[in-house]
């Protein structure tokens, strides 16, 4: 073969490497460390699209990477295929979501085989099969049985028309995604699991995590620690009191009036006091229509109603003061009410102005404060009696103590955190493990009869009232009470499929096990996960879920770890031609499967990592494609250079170890691009030459193969003709010699509006994202941008960087 033909070596090289069994790691292996390398498996969509490419290309670059560092590597694949668009699917086309599901399993198999990854396809986790939703349903029970597993009433999206429960994602600007029926919000009972025991642990544990810091700080937001203050407000003339939820105790002599959330259960009890309660209940019916993120949006005109017929007290100046319902409060975060405080509070500060409520400053604002806006900002306290002239920090504890001594006030923390609601009233799910029984009420299914099998059915509608699908089929509930004997009814309700995906990561070390979930010598040999790799849009609940999971499995002595993932990485988002998301309905959907018949997987992989760093990603052009194409031939081309007879010259030899060196740490980093940047530069370093030396040559391959395995190992055994079989990847990763490395440096001139304001030693090569972040911290840069907002950075490479201030 003398021209690179992609598509003649792939499928060869592809069926040789697991013929082989290269990539099905023994559990030990004398002599290497284990290395859990894990992908976010997919759903079940039925295709790939250039995004999941990009991800397991790059995804899999690493795997090689680790493989050929030596390391004993487990990179197993599944499929999260549980979920509602196979029910969707099978309502619209009138079929089984099973058969949905599998068949795309099928196609995405083939697929994802093409890219010429490194999975162990021996252990493929497919969460909607029998085999491992038993699992999932044994750890309900243990979950269950360890007191983490309960069941009551939660408010959910509900539309009237359907008659159904309907996710975030089916409300459409407030109406039903199907029949545009004003949603409304239901109490209904569900199964729940209580991830808010862990809520102190998750934040905790998050501080000895290698993710990345935007998905902590996501994740720490979403746990939401407030530390504040309860404080009772006493009803007039009433023995009853209204406690209120603040971290600002310090403004409480400014608090002008009391605001209950329309749905706080207190309001029933108070109800023969409540003089307006026809009117009250208009607004509480109102307020039901909205979901909460509406409700606590900024730009909303507040609303509310003032309950007449009682007061509150303020304990701390024994002002009497009014109470009103209002949505910008929610029933579920905190106590439910809170002190109003308009002179500090933007969203009072609204409220008050439309309802002619006073508002007292309580805090010395700076000097030239709009009036037309809250000072939320601390400071020193004035119209605050004794504790005037304190700073807001002082106060609070003062406060609190003194408030606190006549039992008026405790200290409390409010995790924003809630309770994870696990039900669905679904078809495609996990059977949710649980029979009712009229005598012994609810009570987990015996663990000898796991799985409790999702059945087959004939009509996968919703069932008006909020049913699944599964409660029409009564063979299906019938059951028998496993504590009495007696007759009982099974749950129709399925699992959320975040509970699928929360503890894959641990079936994966022992797939096959219908003994146990998964034997401990496998979990200690492989657990944790030392790399996780998958998008950004799960830095919240898959992250946080597994994390829960990992947790409460510890603590029913299942493992001995307490996070799963130890070191995280996001994928960029790769756009369209036209910049864009790609997307159907804008047409700028580039198909990988095409591109691979046409320029081979090798060129497609590589050009996803030649895109951007993987963390960012970038924009698909096929020009750049090209470039790639190019680049292979030229490598593939150099073999006829390549002989055994002479060896590296000088330059030759420093070029290639500085670029072992760049390559190893820019991998270890997912820079893939750069590194495959500083390889075209030895390519045409190499091309200059009459002739290549043989071992420089091996090198380069290796040093390619993690980012073109096919064309890489097609090559390297070209020069193996005559030995026993031995892959590229079995091969160790080419190290440097450190003497060869001494780096260069240069002196950056450092400019603000063309001015020279200080200068710098730098590596030689730097780009200009490292030195414009490097050169904004130095100590001169503070005074010279002082105030400026910067337009333009001018880079010119290895010379100087300018900042033009606009
Ligand atoms: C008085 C006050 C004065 C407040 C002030 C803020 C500023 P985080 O930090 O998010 O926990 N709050 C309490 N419960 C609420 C509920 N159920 N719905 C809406 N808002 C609620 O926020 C705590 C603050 O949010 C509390 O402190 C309370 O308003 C409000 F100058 O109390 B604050
Ligand atoms: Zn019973």
């Amino acid at each position: 073969m003398d021209n690179y033909q992609p598509q003649e070596i792939e499928k060869k090289w592809q069926k040789i490497w697991s013929e082989q069994g290269l990539y099905q790691p023994q559990d030990k292996v004398e002599g290497k460390k284990n290395f859990y390398h894990l992908v976010m498996f997919p759903y079940t969509s039925g295709n790939l699209h250039l995004g999941h490419w990009y991800n397991y290309s790059g995804a899999d670059v690493y795997a090689r990477f680790k493989l050929m560092q030596g390391f004993n590597v487990l990179s197993p694949f599944g499929f999260d295929s549980f979920g509602l668009p196979a029910e969707n699917a099978a309502i619209k086309h009138h079929l089984n979501p099973r058969d949905w599901t599998e068949d795309n399993i099928k196609k995405m198999e083939s697929q994802l085989k093409s890219i010429g990854t490194v999975y162990d396809w021996s252990r493929e986790v497919i969460t909607s099969r029998p085999d491992y939703y038993k699992w999932t349903q044994w750890l309900f029970i243990q979950f269950y049985k360890k007191g983490l597993v309960y069941r009551s009433k939660r408010r959910v999206n509900w539309c009237p028309s359907c008659q159904t429960v309907l996710a975030n994602e089916q409300v459409v600007n407030g109406e039903c995604e199907r029949c545009q029926t004003p949603v409304i919000q239901k109490q209904i009972e569900h199964w729940l699991f209580k991830i808010t025991d862990y809520a102190e642990e998750l934040l905790e544990g998050l501080n000895n995590l290698d993710w990345p810091e935007r998905t902590k700080t996501m994740q720490k937001n979403w746990i939401g620690k407030s530390e504040g203050v309860e404080v009772s407000f006493p009803l007039v003339g009433l023995e009853k009191s209204l406690t209120v939820f603040t971290t600002r105790i310090d403004t409480i002599f400014g608090v002008t009036y009391l605001v209950v959330s329309p749905e706080n259960p207190i309001l029933e009890s108070l109800k023969s006091k409540i003089k307006n309660w026809p009117k009250l209940e208009e607004y509480i019916q109102k307020a039901q229509h909205q979901t909460e993120r509406e409700r606590i949006s900024q730009d909303k005109v507040k609303s509310g109603v003032e309950i007449k017929g009682i007061q509150a007290v303020n304990p701390a100046n024994q002002e009497k003061i009014p109470i009103f319902i209002a949505d910008y409060v929610l029933a579920d975060y905190g106590t439910g009410t809170v002190m109003a405080v308009p002179a500090h509070d933007q969203r009072d500060f609204e409220f008050a102005q439309i309802f002619h409520l006073p508002i007292k400053e309580v805090i010395v604002s700076p000097a030239d404060w709009p009036e037309s806006k809250a000072y939320e900002g601390e400071g020193i306290l004035l119209n605050s009696e004794k504790f005037n002239g304190l700073k807001s920090n002082i106060a609070r504890q003062e406060i609190q103590k003194w408030l606190g001594k006549k039992n008026q006030a405790k200290k409390t923390i409010h995790y924003k955190l809630r309770d994870w609601i696990v039900s669905r009233q679904r078809y495609w799910g996990t059977p949710i493990p649980m029979v009712y029984c009229p005598r012994c009420g609810w009570q987990p299914v015996s663990e000898k009869e796991l799985p409790v099998l999702l059945p087959p059915i004939n009509d996968y509608q919703p069932i008006k009232g909020g049913l699944s699908p599964l409660a029409r089929s009564t063979e299906f509930q019938t059951a028998i009470c496993p504590h009495c004997g007696g007759p009982a009814k099974r749950e129709t309700d399925t699992l959320d499929t975040f509970v699928d995906s929360s503890w894959y990561y641990l079936r994966y070390v022992d797939p096959h096990n219908d003994k146990s979930i998964a034997e401990p010598k496998k979990i200690k040999a492989w657990l944790p996960v030392n790399m996780y790799i998958g998008g950004a849009e799960h830095s919240v609940l898959h992250l946080l879920y597994a994390r829960f999971f990992t947790k409460a499995m510890r603590d029913i002595g299942l493992i001995d770890f307490s996070e799963p993932f130890l070191k995280l990485c996001h994928q960029g988002i790769i756009l369209g031609p036209d910049g864009y998301k790609m997307s159907k309905s804008r047409g700028n959907v580039v198909d990988p499967d095409e591109l691979v018949k046409k320029y081979g997987a090798d060129t497609v992989r590589s050009y996803l990592c030649f895109m951007g760093p993987f963390n960012e990603g970038g924009t698909w052009q096929l020009g750049g494609l090209a470039g790639l194409v190019r680049f292979l031939r030229r490598v593939w081309d150099l073999k006829k250079k390549v002989t055994s007879e002479i060896s590296l010259t000088e330059s030759l030899e420093k070029i290639l170890h500085r670029t072992i060196k760049k390559v190893s740490e820019d991998i270890e980093n997912f820079h893939f691009n750069t590194a495959l940047s500083a390889l075209m530069i030895l390519v045409r370093e190499a091309e200059k030459e009459k002739q290549v030396p043989q071992e420089f040559y091996l090198d380069l391959l290796k040093l390619l193969a993690p980012f073109v395995p096919h064309l890489t190992e097609e090559l390297y055994q070209q020069f193996r003709k005559d030995q026993d079989f031995k892959s590229i990847f079995q091969e160790s990763w080419p190290s440097y010699r450190p003497d060869l490395i001494q780096e260069d440096y240069f002196t950056l001139i450092v400019q603000v509006n063309g001015k020279v304001r200080d200068q710098v030693e730098v590596k030689r090569e730097i780009s200009a994202k490292e030195a414009e972040l490097l050169t904004l911290k130095l100590g001169k840069m503070e005074k010279w941008l002082k105030d400026k907002k910067i337009g333009k950075v001018i880079f010119v490479k290895d010379k100087l960087i300018n900042f033009v201030t606009n």
